[in-house]
């Protein structure tokens, strides 16, 4: 960092040396000085038909990539990614928000500005309780050092932060500033030597041991360190939704996705009746819970996360989950022999039928023996993410899901912030009809930027989900034709798919076209995978 840095070069700067490629976002006077700044630079800048695409594909690109960031403006757009940066917030994504904002100059005596909404820090409020760390960069002076630690706390925390520029000093001259790079706190080694002792006495001494790996594993890149662990115990592990694809799927350990009452009776069984529960950095979230038909004892839980260790009913502060985790390989674990232990069955393909109509269990089926080791599933709330459960994901990290903030709209902009955040994978959307309709523009953006997602659009004529609980119009939607949305953005293929064989020779075509297909599958309004028959049975009871 020799040259003479401005704000606007060294934030530039500092992402990029954190590994951001791409910046997401809709300019807008108050920022369009910075945008320029990015285009003049090695970012590229991924235009979105609206803000929210934006948010929710820097969201996606941080989940692959290990941060994301997006570029608004202010209010306006900022506004539009509160929903993406609270999912980020709720489900540890690090992303960084950058508004533009009126100048200081233009400030003076309370002027009323367009899309000011009360006060000139309303906007800044909002996201202080959304993000882990927020600044409003308006001061030369300090400018390096407050970017430094407002990206150096998402970096640390695996949330989104909120940087806040003023139009008018992006252009200043600053001097860089030390960046601290601050890791998880320093685990206390004479805490860590205890918290082990005992950990490793109950391991050791339980029958039935069982790894339960959650999506802060995943977060944290500690993936090689739950591979090590296992190779060391051979105990089987499973996963929760949120973290689902935390492991390769076909591993020999793997049991599937616990869910309360939600997964397969096997694996609820058999993680139920373990007399020692080793949580990894789980997120004992509702969803993730099956909407709390788990019947997890804490008394026989050893829980680790980035926010605290505990053993059964009491914590040890300070212990860091990598420091414990890799404290559990290296002291003497037990060996176990491996068992012969539920693991999630091989997909077998369906053999389609000329003319019969399409179920969601025929459709997820083929699906599922359609993946391959490119293809990453990203999945939207409603039946898509429920009957996606028990897909058998190829390699690790290959799985995305807004599976305990529970935002639609996730997985058709997530599509396009995965593929470029590696090239390499091509995405298979699964997203219901209601989720679609906030979302199909962006496959304009999709389009735009070359990407081929496959999208498979679940029609079932409305908000299936919520049908079961309470039934109402408010559950229908305007019936689309999907498939003739390529014609709209002009490129990709669609296909309506109303039978098993139409599926087939569908999603055969789309294997082989290189720009972004659509898939309008009509399914019955009352079908419904079996696991959301499970959480609606569940959540019935709640609404009443
Ligand atoms: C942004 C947002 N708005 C509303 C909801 C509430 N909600 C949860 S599921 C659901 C229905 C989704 O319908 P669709 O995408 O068609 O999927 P389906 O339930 O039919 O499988 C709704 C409206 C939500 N989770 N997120
Ligand atoms: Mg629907």
């Amino acid at each position: 960092m020799n040259q003479q840095h401005t704000i606007s070069s060294y934030l530039i700067e500092r992402l990029k040396d954190l590994g951001v490629r791409h910046v997401f976002g809709v300019p807008g006077d108050y920022v369009l000085g910075f945008y320029k700044e990015m285009e003049n630079s090695t970012l590229e800048v991924i235009n979105t038909c609206d803000e929210l695409g934006a948010g929710f594909a820097a969201d996606a690109y941080a989940r692959v990539n290990g941060i994301g960031a997006v570029c608004i403006t202010y209010c306006v757009g900022g506004l539009k990614v509160a929903n993406s940066t609270a999912q980020a917030f709720a489900e540890k994504s690090p992303v960084v928000i950058i508004s533009g904002a009126p100048g200081k100059s233009e400030r003076v005596k309370h002027p009323i500005l367009h899309h000011k909404v009360r006060d000139f820090d309303s906007q800044l409020k909002v996201f202080e309780q959304l993000t882990v760390a927020s600044a409003v960069i308006d001061d030369p002076d300090t400018a390096c050092a407050e970017i430094n630690r407002v990206i150096d706390a998402a970096m640390k925390f695996k949330r989104p932060v909120y940087l806040e520029i003023p139009r008018d000093v992006i252009s200043r001259p600053v001097t860089p500033a030390k960046t601290e790079h601050d890791k998880i706190p320093e685990t206390d080694g004479n805490i860590l030597k205890e918290a082990l002792q005992e950990a490793i006495g109950i391991i050791n001494a339980a029958e039935k041991p069982v790894i339960l790996a959650g999506v802060e594993i995943h977060r944290f890149g500690l993936q090689k360190l739950l591979l090590e662990l296992l190779k060391k115990t051979n105990l089987p592990v499973a996963s929760t939704l949120l973290s689902k694809s935390v492991i390769v799927e076909s591993h020999p350990q793997y049991l599937g996705v616990y869910e309360g009452a939600m997964g397969r009776d096997e694996v609820k069984e058999y993680v139920e009746s373990s007399d020692c529960l080793i949580l990894l950095g789980v997120f004992m979230s509702d969803i993730n819970l099956g909407i709390f038909t788990d019947h997890i004892d804490q008394g026989k839980c050893i829980s680790t996360s980035s926010e605290k260790l505990s053993i059964h009913y009491h914590s040890y502060e300070d212990v860091g989950m990598e420091d414990f985790i890799k404290g559990l390989i290296s002291c003497e674990t037990r060996k176990r022999e491996i068992l012969d232990i539920p693991n999630p069955p091989h997909p077998v393909k369906p053999q389609p039928e000329t003319g019969k109509k399409l179920t969601v269990d025929y459709l997820f089926g083929s699906l599922n023996s359609f993946l391959d080791d490119n293809t990453i599933v990203i999945a939207d709330p409603g039946d898509a993410l429920f009957a996606a459960i028990d897909m058998s994901i190829h390699s690790a990290t290959k799985f995305l899901a807004s599976a305990y903030y529970a935002s639609l709209g996730f997985a058709v902009p997530g599509g396009i912030g995965a593929q470029l955040a590696n090239p390499k994978l091509r995405p298979l959307v699964l997203v219901g009809d209601g989720a679609f309709q906030m979302s199909a523009m962006e496959l304009a953006s999709a389009a735009r930027f070359g990407l081929n997602p496959i999208v498979v659009v679940l029609n079932n004529e409305g908000y299936g989900t919520e049908r079961p609980m309470i039934d109402g119009r408010f559950n229908d939607v305007h019936l689309w034709d999907y498939s003739k949305l390529t014609e709209v953005f002009k490129a990709g293929k669609g296909y309506e798919v109303k039978t098993e064989n139409e599926l087939e020779a569908a999603l055969v075509d789309a294997k082989k076209q290189d720009s972004l297909t659509i898939l309008d599958v009509h399914l019955a309004p009352d079908d419904s995978s079996l696991a959301l028959k499970r959480l609606t049975a569940a959540l019935k009871k709640h609404v009443k």
